[in-house]
């Protein structure tokens, strides 16, 4: 509470943004905040969104003990005690899925269809990773640090485990945190403690830590060597790349978002608004500034920068405008940040659809009837799942099937790795189910 006093700020949305969250997957619990979250510059928890790879573990704080090992010259174990009574400091951070706004890619890839709603605005207490480290004494030759939680995976998936360079471990903002928002982690954002990687996407931000451990060879667990990947090089949209030529995902990038007005509103002519939104950034350095344009990008004008300016929270903005002519109009939003890196027109299309941070668009109508907003229905295939579905929602729930718009290759490619993961799928299954897969998802 202090430190939003402090920033003057309101802690809470207003009664007219409460909102519900987009539910992008029953089991495990993914949740999205909608566009009105932006308008917080601390993200309530209940809006904050929720990524579990698996289900959240029960924790018994009693008993809960973080285990501190590897190249170190004082193996640990701390209880929550010990970690409460070590000096603790206390930073605001943008945490974003890597793969948000994922559903904006074009082609489609794999995987949750975020639209701009995995991330949040968070204000996290804890000790300094670096503290921990240095009361280990990590030893000479240490590359990286690498997290476990106590989440377990499910059938033969490998153990969600992610370690981060010796240098961002080091970093005074990388912490243990053990409090959001003034209050104890809730148990869907890692109870009793995580990793927070300021300027970081979301993958490296470890739930639930158990076990922090000092590496002198590079993590080479499924999860560094196969997952959040990015491509060295640049890629041709559609392509598949060997993960030899991509590079774990680490820094997130400027971006900025409008969160008012929302998609397909209609404005009055000539009655003066706000348009909102917020912008953030990574490693790079702060969002320098965000520009509007009103018409298709051909003028940009500086929007103002409201709200707190901290290194790794969000920034506020809003720019002033009255509608003036009747029609469609396009709003566009663009940051940059202090080392000149400037958001794209077209995000860089990668195989696991991380980090897009196109320029930020959303599509009103002005003078004219109010467009619907609901959303299409979607479609619904006439027909009984075949028998073999039943192996896919062991594990998760349809609802993350059926927001995939995937090709036949791409489908072969998921259906290796849910395999991989214990699935059971004979190769006489493989065809029919595929078929089902497009003719559900529309393609
Ligand atoms: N133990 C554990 N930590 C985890 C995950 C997980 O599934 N298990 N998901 C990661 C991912 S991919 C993201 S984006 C963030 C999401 O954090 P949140 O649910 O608090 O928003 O947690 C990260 N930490
Ligand atoms: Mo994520």
């Amino acid at each position: 509470m202090a430190a939003a006093a402090a920033f003057g700020f309101r802690q809470r949305s207003d009664e007219a943004s409460r909102f519900e969250m987009f539910v992008r997957s029953k089991r495990p619990e993914d949740l999205e905040m909608p566009a009105a979250g932006f308008a917080d510059f601390i993200t309530p928890v209940d809006h904050f969104f929720v990524r579990t790879h698996v289900s959240v573990p029960n924790v018994d704080i009693a008993s809960w003990q973080l285990q501190v090992d590897g190249n170190v010259a004082n193996p640990l174990m701390l209880s929550m005690g010990d970690l409460r009574s070590m000096p603790s400091v206390e930073i605001v951070a943008v945490l974003e899925c890597a793969g948000n706004s994922r559903s904006f890619f074009d082609p489609p890839v794999a995987g949750i269809q975020w639209t701009h709603g995995a991330v949040g605005n968070g204000r996290w207490r804890g000790v300094r990773l670096a503290d921990v480290l240095k009361r280990a004494g990590i030893k000479e030759g240490t590359v990286e640090i690498l997290f476990d939680g106590a989440d377990v995976p499910i059938g033969t998936m490998a153990d969600f485990q992610r370690s981060i360079p010796l240098a961002k471990a080091l970093h005074p903002d990388t912490l243990l945190a053990y409090d959001m928002n003034g209050q104890p982690l809730p148990i869907k954002h890692g109870f009793p403690l995580r990793v927070i990687v300021p300027g970081w996407a979301g993958d490296s931000w470890m739930k639930w830590v158990t076990s922090v451990r000092v590496l002198s060879e590079p993590s080479t667990g499924w999860w560094m060597k196969n997952a959040y990947l990015y491509p060295l090089q640049p890629v041709t949209p559609g392509s598949t790349v060997p993960p030899e030529a991509m590079t774990p995902v680490t820094s997130l990038r400027i971006k900025s978002v409008i969160s008012f007005p929302s998609p397909s509103m209609s404005l009055p002519i000539g009655k003066p608004i706000a348009i909102r939104g917020a912008a953030w950034s990574g490693d790079a350095g702060n969002v320098k500034d965000v520009s509007v344009s009103i018409d298709r990008g051909r003028t940009w004008k500086p929007a103002r920068l409201t709200g707190p300016a901290t290194r790794f929270g969000w920034r506020l903005w809003e720019f002033a405008w009255t509608p003036s002519s009747q029609g469609q109009h396009v709003l566009l939003a663009r940051a940059s940040d202090s080392k000149g890196n400037v958001q794209p027109i077209v995000a860089e299309w990668n195989p696991g659809g991380y980090l897009w941070n196109a320029v930020a668009r959303v599509d009103i109508s002005v003078g004219g009837v109010a467009q619907t907003a609901a959303p299409p229905e979607p479609a619904r295939l006439n027909e009984p799942a075949p028998q073999i579905l039943q192996r896919c929602v062991v594990c998760h729930d349809d609802d993350v099937i059926r927001q995939q718009r995937l090709t036949r290759a791409q489908w072969n490619r998921e259906i290796d790795k849910m395999i991989n993961w214990g699935a059971r799928v004979t190769p006489e299954d493989r065809e029919p189910l595929i078929d089902y897969l497009l003719r559900l998802t529309g393609k």
